[in-house]
């Protein structure tokens, strides 16, 4: 038997009330490896912490092997193998994203720091907490001990997102749908990106949109697709965000045969400035990631890409004291 230690942030609010129980159901790890679940939530939540333990344990998981409920960071962050930061101020209806930062920016420093003091230089990060890129590069700029690598924010929501709108428009089976990527930022200045898109294996998909769909139509109801979804529900997504998470860990633990979206250090590809948490198109391996590089950009993706960067930029100007 092995045992992998998972921790999760924020672990009494609504992402992780679904995410915690697809991890344990789920199939991301094989048959003999048990979870221990750290859950780290505010002492404010230490109540609602306890009711989460109560039904984990009343689900009778074969996968588990214990559960850790706790405010203090050392206790949730100690040997873990992955850490999921979920917790952070959510927006609710009408809330600006630069009104998130600030108040989010700390509590990722104060992770960071205790991350690097007590996690493993293996531990792998996913950071979902909005403003997750920039939260992500706050993060990476505190846990020196780890490599940058180690560190991903989630853009795979955006890009589950994009590839069902596309699958719907073509009449498809999503699962057939490939390297449908989303560049930049969790955010609407996201580029949900179609231009190497694949159905069935094949690309030549011409006749089935046209540029005014895709102009129009399915990049701004992608890029705003979060704040339909509050305004809808009232509140942020939080099943589809935990299936999202879900997905991404499964990734960095088996790889995958798909292109995959991850806001990761940028090191200047596509001449994306260095130093912010900006999403690629990667693939994914159980070691590592890589960039998809030399794919053709046209003038129109150009601006879409820069544009999102400038709103990254941005982001890390005004978190730029706790860097
Ligand atoms: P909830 O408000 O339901 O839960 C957040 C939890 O975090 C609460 O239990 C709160 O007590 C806890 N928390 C706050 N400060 C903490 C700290 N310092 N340490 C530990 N726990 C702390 O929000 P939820 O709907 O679960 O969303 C969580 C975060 O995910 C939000 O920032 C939200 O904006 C973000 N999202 C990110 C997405 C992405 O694709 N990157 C998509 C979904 C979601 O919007």
């Amino acid at each position: 038997m092995t045992k992998k230690i998972i921790t999760i942030t924020g672990a009494a609010g609504n992402i992780a009330y679904s995410l915690i129980f697809r991890i344990l159901s789920g199939q991301i790890f094989s048959k003999d490896t048990k979870i221990q679940l750290n859950l780290l939530d505010i002492s404010e939540s230490a109540k609602i912490l306890k009711g989460v333990k109560y039904e984990i344990e009343d689900c009778a998981f074969d996968s588990l092997d214990s559960i850790i409920t706790t405010d203090s960071m050392e206790v949730a962050f100690g040997d873990s193998d992955y850490i999921l930061l979920v917790g952070a101020k959510p927006r609710s209806k009408g809330m600006q994203r630069s009104d998130l930062l600030l108040d989010n920016a700390n509590i990722f420093k104060n992770q960071g720091i205790a991350i690097n003091q007590h996690c493993k230089d293996t531990t792998k990060i996913i950071v979902v907490g909005n403003p997750a890129n920039t939260n992500a590069l706050i993060v990476s700029r505190h846990t020196p001990k780890l490599p940058s690598e180690n560190i991903t924010s989630l853009m795979r929501l955006d890009q589950n997102r994009a590839k069902s709108i596309f699958a719907s428009k073509l009449n498809v089976p999503v699962p057939l749908v490939s390297r449908l990527v989303v560049w930049g930022n969790h955010s609407s200045t996201q580029f949900p990106d179609i231009n190497n898109v694949q159905v069935d294996g094949l690309n030549n998909l011409d006749n089935k949109y046209d540029d005014s769909w895709v102009i129009n139509d399915f990049i701004p109801r992608v890029q705003n697709r979060g704040a339909e979804i509050i305004d809808y529900r009232g509140k942020s997504s939080a099943a589809s965000a935990a299936s999202a998470v879900y997905d991404h860990l499964n990734c960095i633990v088996n790889g995958s045969e798909d292109w995959e979206s991850m806001g990761i250090l940028s090191t200047n590809s596509y001449e994306i400035a260095s130093e912010i948490f900006y999403s690629f198109p990667l693939s994914v391996n159980t070691e590592n990631h890589k960039i998809i590089e030399d794919l053709d950009i046209s003038d129109i993706s150009h601006n879409y890409l820069k544009a999102t960067e400038r709103e990254l930029l941005h982001e890390r100007d005004i978190i730029k004291d706790l860097l």
